[in-house]
């Protein structure tokens, strides 16, 4: 545990670390008096689709963890009619500048065989701590294409792992070879102003700088929606999305 974090803070000591393009940017300097708020929900439209319900009998040990049985999570409509789990984020219109990560960690874990949270927003450079809550052993496995991928075994009662992504990356999934039902997916973004829609459907990014932006809200299953948006200095802009029917 204590190597990752020394190299996590001797990169962020370092004043002009280059991007994954090889190119240093300037630190982002955001003026805090002009900053606004961007919001929205994500809607969806039509009739949910039913999720099937997993099947963990193979592993009596991950099966016996869920009084009621796990559905799968590819698709998840709130009772008003939003949808879950989309990955919400400024693609574009923002200052070519170096953001300083969160210095607390991103969390993934691992319980009942199912990766919590489904989908996890985290920023280039920023900690990710995976946990492995389960007695079994679990396998995770970053499908990145940008980032390198990696495929490792994390046994019970194991370390936690400190991993790192270093490119921006939105979105690509996180498996496990033991549980061919586990899957979440990880956003990276290289600023700080992304969000992942929950239980009521919206999102909120806070401490933008006034621009013009592109945001994008992106679903495992039903893919990317963009619209563009002017936020005024101290201002609140809002962009609802649809998905479904
Ligand atoms: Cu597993």
């Amino acid at each position: 545990m204590a190597a990752p974090l020394l190299l996590f803070a001797a990169c962020g000591s370092s004043t002009h670390p280059p991007n994954d393009a090889g190119i240093s940017l300037p630190p982002a300097n955001v003026d805090e008096a002009t900053v606004g708020t961007i919001s929205g929900r994500v809607l969806f439209k039509g009739e949910a689709p039913a999720m099937p319900e997993i099947d963990m009998s193979s592993n009596p040990q991950c099966e016996r963890q869920h009084p009621a049985p796990q559905k799968a999570e590819t698709v998840v409509v709130n009772a008003n009619k939003t949808l879950r789990n989309v990955f919400v984020w400024i693609k574009d219109g923002l200052p070519h500048v170096r953001w300083t990560p969160s210095a607390e960690a991103a969390k993934l874990d691992q319980k009942g065989c199912v990766y919590e949270p489904h989908v996890l927003g985290i920023m280039e450079g920023q900690q990710l701590e995976i946990l492995n809550d389960d007695p079994v052993n679990h396998n995770v496995h970053a499908e990145s294409q940008v980032n390198p991928a990696w495929n490792e075994s994390q046994p019970p009662r194991a370390e936690h792992k400190f991993k790192r992504f270093d490119s921006a990356e939105v979105l690509f999934p996180v498996t496990c070879s033991v549980h061919p039902w586990m899957r979440s997916y990880i956003g990276v973004s290289p600023h700080p102003f992304f969000a992942v829609t929950g239980e009521d459907g919206s999102f909120t990014l806070k401490g933008v700088p006034p621009g013009t932006y592109t945001i994008e809200a992106v679903h495992e299953k039903y893919g990317r929606k963009q619209g563009k948006l002017t936020l005024t200095p101290n201002g609140s802009a809002t962009m609802d999305f649809a998905y479904g029917s």
